[in-house]
């Protein structure tokens, strides 16, 4: 095919069409307010984590000022991100967690 002609776009739509979604990790930040038991069932509610594992990312999350929440494709990580955000604001805590792509 010609090097910049329709053939090129072709091979690449050919090559794109192929590969994975690129993930994203939500995580979730420390902050003074928040009370471990809050960020403990968010774990639970929307991240699927059992006590013992929701438990022990949030200790991570205390000890070290951020911790990873799951990783999931683009849309997902955003809707995980929103949840989190509306139900910390609803609840009047400061928690915060942003999305970021896996290296
Ligand atoms: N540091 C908070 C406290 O001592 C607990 C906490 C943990 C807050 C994890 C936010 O993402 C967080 N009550």
């Amino acid at each position: 095919p010609p090097a910049d002609g329709a053939g090129s776009v072709v091979l690449e739509r050919l090559t794109q069409r192929v590969q994975p979604p690129s993930m994203y990790q939500v995580v979730m930040l420390n902050d003074d307010y928040t009370p471990m038991e809050f960020v403990v069932v968010v774990l639970q509610e929307f991240f699927s984590k059992d006590l013992e594992a929701a438990t022990q990312i949030m200790l991570k999350i205390h000890l070290d000022g951020r911790g990873v929440c799951g990783v999931y494709s683009k849309d997902i990580a955003a809707t995980k991100v929103d949840q989190v955000l509306e139900a910390a604001h609803k609840a009047g805590h400061p928690l915060q967690c942003v999305c970021e792509p896996v290296d």
